[in-house]
């Protein structure tokens, strides 16, 4: 059994933020703690755009605070997220995500998310091995 608080997490190297710093990411749980998936809690800044595309990863995100809206780029469709609304990059979609408020989200990773990933230039993370 394992038990975490994101108050804990912060300032720790479970807490990452994007270089840019668009987004911090705390992550309650890594490849390390052998769920054979990542979790995390994603705070998105108000006004940001992020470009995003995860060619070694799927991963499922669920709003529970905040506004702003998801682009994917092969069909330019536009959807917006609200609490409540999840969304899951079930085709390693490029994307674009923007916040018009801050948002909250709840992230899962298959495969899980090793530690300290920020996304490289293509708006990757590193394959896990
Ligand atoms: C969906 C999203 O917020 N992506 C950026 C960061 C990612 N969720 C992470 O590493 O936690």
């Amino acid at each position: 059994m394992i038990l975490r608080s994101i108050e804990a997490i912060k300032g720790t190297d479970r807490e990452v933020f994007a270089k840019n710093r668009n987004w911090v990411s705390r992550r309650l749980l890594l490849k390390k703690d052998g769920l054979g998936f990542s979790f995390h809690e994603t705070i998105v800044f108000a006004g940001t755009e992020t470009h995003i595309w995860y060619k070694h990863h799927l991963e499922a995100v669920y709003c529970v605070e905040g506004e702003g809206e998801v682009e994917t780029i092969a069909d330019g469709k536009t959807y917006k997220i609200i609490p409540g609304t999840m969304y899951a990059l079930n085709n390693h979609d490029e994307h674009y995500l923007r916040a018009q408020e801050d948002m909250r989200l709840l992230c899962v990773f298959n495969p899980a998310v090793t530690g300290k990933e920020v996304h490289l230039e293509d708006g990757s993370y590193p394959a896990a091995d």
